[in-house]
């Protein structure tokens, strides 16, 4: 059984805690970014299958590319709120004490980065980032800083000549191994386990949860509404990431 929790202050997260946070499209919604599955989400407007697989990206690669432009114009405006800001928080004192601190997320709008976060694992890769699509070529396993939108013609490699693409992880792609070896070892060892604005359907990232609490870990999930994954927690504060976090942090003792 989950226990809902409706006071966030009624948990104590202690100093020297050690500390592992999933986020999820969610803790971007208060800056003003669409989340995946809640009405008007992005995945009402477009087929997953077209902008988010490898097949939908050889089969139309302009639709794709349209699809991440829009996301890069829209994330070039907004600003991280005071979910992302609470997360830092957390992070400083845990860090100044003898905690430790990891946040694993999902969304790769940046938002966590620029708010200040630094010990972060961006899962699904980078919205401001391309690479080469060509699996042979060197330059897809390097990734640049790219902000540019691209509505008609399309970035190529200057090695090989084939198409740029976005450097997100799609559905049916492997995650990087390095970041999944570094997350799921501090997963197993953490002493508590947030996951935040997440819906808990998207694997491998969805099954941390069992991973800690197998290994221990105190399981509580923020979100709007109950996620998928739900039954995994011990507890489920209902809530906005900017009103739930800030006192989430407040409670560190
Ligand atoms: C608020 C709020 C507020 C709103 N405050 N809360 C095991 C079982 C079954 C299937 C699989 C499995 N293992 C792997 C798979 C296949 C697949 C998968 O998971 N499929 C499931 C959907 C069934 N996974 C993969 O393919 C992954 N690769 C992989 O595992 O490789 C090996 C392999 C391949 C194939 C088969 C088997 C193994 C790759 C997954 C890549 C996901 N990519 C995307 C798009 C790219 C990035 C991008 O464009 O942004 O990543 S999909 C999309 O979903 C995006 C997100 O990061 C991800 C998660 O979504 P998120 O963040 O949870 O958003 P929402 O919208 O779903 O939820 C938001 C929540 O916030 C809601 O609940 C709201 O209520 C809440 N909320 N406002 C707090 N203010
Ligand atoms: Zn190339």
């Amino acid at each position: 059984m989950t226990e809902i929790i409706q006071d966030p202050l009624s948990l104590t997260i202690d100093d020297d805690a050690s500390v592992v946070v999933l986020t999820g499209a969610g803790i971007s919604a208060e800056s003003g970014l669409s989340t995946f599955r809640d009405s008007d989400g992005l995945w009402e407007k477009h087929r997953v299958e077209d902008v988010a697989t490898p097949e939908g990206f050889r089969h139309d690669p302009e639709l794709v590319w349209r699809f991440y432009s829009s996301r890069r114009k829209n994330a070039r405006t907004c600003q991280p709120n005071d979910g992302h800001k609470a997360l830092v928080d957390l992070e400083r004192r845990l860090k100044s004490k003898n905690g430790s601190f990891l946040l694993v997320t999902q969304n790769i709008d940046g938002l966590h980065q620029r708010a200040g976060s630094e010990n972060v694992i961006p899962i699904h890769g980078g919205l401001m980032e391309t690479r080469c699509s060509n699996i042979r070529c060197e330059d897809s396993r390097t990734a640049v800083y790219d902000d540019k939108v691209y509505d008609d013609e399309l970035p190529k490699c200057e090695k090989c000549s084939h198409l740029l693409r976005p450097n997100v992880v799609w559905f049916g792609e492997m995650l990087d191994v390095a970041q999944q070896r570094e997350a799921i070892w501090a997963v197993r060892k953490c002493d508590w386990f947030l996951a935040i604005g997440t819906s808990g359907t998207v694997y491998p990232v969805a099954g941390y949860v069992q991973d800690a609490r197998a290994a221990g870990a105190r399981t509580v999930l923020a979100n709007l509404k109950a996620a998928d994954n739900l039954h995994a927690f011990h507890s489920f504060i209902p809530g906005r990431a900017t009103d739930v976090l800030p006192k989430l942090v407040a409670t560190t003792g």
